[in-house]
């Protein structure tokens, strides 16, 4: 489904004996590189998501910056590997000649938001972003290439795949909030999303 050019929703792509699967492999992934409370470059102010990352490269945002790095902040090991179901999942539908090179983990409990924002820390800005929700609900807000475009809500429920690639690839979006106990894929509720990247030009 075509949401607007370049951003394609592909619902209820992941049954759900694959999200448990894939949950298992997250969960391997926050063991060997544990959770972090990125911070708002220059002030400091900690986001109320959390996040880590496996691959080649990892998201990090702290005082100093955004930016990606080959290790984890606080353990100072290289990032897990991204799970080998993700690296088909990208080759069935990311349409894209290469592999991604970073994972990011993104961890929502209930009180957790994502501001509007756009995804442009990438070296390469012509590889789409692909994204994998597991666990509740989210009421997820998408923009255009401008901040104040008109933007809509949808919901990204657990199974959804999202690619932001093409014309879309700069779309500005957001989590608004997500709905607490509309998923049982986590036994305590909350959600995640995995955004595959492709960070260094191939
Ligand atoms: C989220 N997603 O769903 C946040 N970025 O938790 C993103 O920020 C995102 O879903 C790039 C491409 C797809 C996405
Ligand atoms: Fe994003």
């Amino acid at each position: 489904m075509e949401l607007r050019p370049g951003v394609h929703l592909f619902p209820a792509h992941l049954a759900r004996p694959a999200q448990e699967e894939l949950l298992g492999e997250v969960r391997a992934m926050v063991a060997a590189a544990p959770l972090l409370r990125p911070e708002m470059p220059g002030t400091g102010r900690p986001f109320s998501v959390r996040m880590t990352n496996g691959g080649p490269l990892g998201w990090v945002s702290d005082r100093k910056g955004y930016r990606y790095q080959p290790t984890h902040p606080g353990t100072g090991a290289p990032w897990p590997p991204i799970p080998a179901r993700l690296l088909r999942l990208w080759e069935e539908v990311a349409d894209w000649p290469v592999p991604p090179d970073a994972c990011l983990v993104n961890f929502y409990d209930e009180t957790a938001r994502l501001g509007l924002h756009q995804d442009r820390d990438e070296e390469d800005l012509l590889a789409p972003v692909l994204s994998v929700s597991l666990g509740d609900e989210a009421v997820f807000r998408l923009g255009g290439l401008e901040r104040g475009d008109p933007t809509r809500s949808l919901r990204l429920r657990s199974g959804d795949v999202l690619v932001l690639g093409g014309a879309g690839r700069l779309c500005f979006h957001g989590v608004d909030r997500i709905l607490p106990g509309s998923s049982t894929l986590l036994p305590k509720g909350g959600r995640i999303n995995l955004t595959l990247r492709r960070v260094r030009p191939h």
